[in-house]
């Protein structure tokens, strides 16, 4: 009889078995306690013998259904330890990697290209005095070329006043940086400053509020028109080929005299069919800059070196290579930060 009860209890398969088997063998009605209640039927002799056997199976039988439980225990204890364990060994799932907007793209391509022709990269402010943006490249106020940039003007916050010492906008051109460069430099340098830039336009396809532009400055001795066609040839070849070609067509700046607009042949790579693109403004720098470079040295103490230097400048549109380059129809693409837009432009890495 113990025996068997034994052998029950030890193969209870759950705690819940296990409690109902306990009810049942030594419970209020259960078979062992129905037997022990039973004894009281019994001839005194055969009580005491029958008793104590029947108290010695129920303290065994206690034991054992408590040495089960604990084992019932432990095994779910380790049961739940391996179904929630982490495998650590598993690959992690990964960040998806982001990418450099295509814009910062085409603009690190051109300074590279210029960088390998030993041109130096500058950076220049945003927020610009409009001496530097207009004066000191000869369009002096009222000048008609003002209303060609339509301006941002800036007003100084109350208290900021003392700040604003000359009238300051958000710069309309990267050229101002040619006269901040010119101002802190000796020549020859050859340098190039890409940047963003500012003009109160009303928006379309081609057209941006802010946009980037790349200018590029060159001054030493005897530099000619010869050397500004050979550096944006070399830049048009090393962007799109070496069927590229530069056509410079008579055009007006007020920083540069002769001055010129030019524009690229740029093959389709696809159709083989070519056609000119105008990529931005150029030519030799004007005397009248070089002078105001000069007088703002004097200023600052500093002397004079650009009386009879030669030099060549030339600024162009970044949005417009970037567009030509990825046959984006429209401008706006780039600033609205749609990922399904910008991941188009994944570097390889
Ligand atoms: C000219 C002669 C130099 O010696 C040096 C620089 C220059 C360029 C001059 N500073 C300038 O800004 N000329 S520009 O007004 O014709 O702009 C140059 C280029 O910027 C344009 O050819 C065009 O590609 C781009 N651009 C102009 N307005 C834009 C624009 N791109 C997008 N949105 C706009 N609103």
């Amino acid at each position: 009889m113990l025996e068997d009860w034994l052998i029950e209890v030890r193969a209870a398969p759950t705690l819940e078995a296990l409690e109902a088997l306990r009810v049942r063998l030594l419970g209020k009605k259960g078979e062992l306690t129905r037997k022990l209640k039973a004894l009281k039927d019994l001839p005194p002799e055969a009580r005491r013998e029958e008793g104590k056997k029947l108290n010695e199976a129920k303290h065994v039988l206690e034991a054992a259904i408590k040495e089960r439980a604990e084992e019932l225990k432990k095994a779910a204890i380790a049961e739940r330890l391996r179904a929630e364990a982490e495998d650590v060994t598993l690959p992690g799932l990964g960040f998806p990697a982001g990418n450099l907007h295509v814009l910062t793209q085409v603009m690190g391509e051109l300074v590279g290209i210029f960088e390998r022709m030993g041109y130096r990269a500058v950076l220049g402010p945003e927020v610009e005095e409009e001496f530097y943006n207009f004066d000191a490249l000869n369009i002096p106020p009222h000048h008609p070329a003002r209303d060609m940039h339509d301006t941002f003007w800036l007003k100084p916050a109350p208290g900021f006043e003392a700040r604003f010492k000359r009238p300051m906008l958000l710069r309309t051109h990267t050229s101002p940086i040619q006269v901040r460069y010119m101002a802190s430099h000796t020549p020859p340098f050859k340098i190039v400053a890409p940047g963003k830039v500012y003009r109160h336009e009303a928006t379309d396809a081609t057209h941006e509020a802010m946009f980037h532009q790349l200018e590029g400055l060159v001054v030493g001795d005897a530099i000619t028109m010869a050397d500004l066609k050979g550096a944006l040839l070399s830049m048009a070849r090393a962007l799109y080929g070496p069927t590229a070609r530069v056509n410079f067509r008579p055009s007006y700046f007020p920083f540069v005299e002769p001055g010129v607009e030019f524009e690229v042949w740029w093959e389709n790579p696809k159709t083989g069919e070519g056609r000119w693109l105008e990529l931005g403004g150029a030519g030799m720098v004007h005397p009248a800059v070089f002078r105001a470079v000069d007088d703002l040295r004097e200023e600052k103490g500093l002397p004079r070196l650009y009386e009879g230097k030669t030099g060549f400048a030339f600024g162009l549109g970044v949005e417009r290579i970037a567009m030509l380059r990825y046959q984006i129809p429209d401008i706006r693409y780039f600033f609205q930060n749609r990922l399904r837009f910008l991941e188009q432009f994944r570097e390889e890495v």
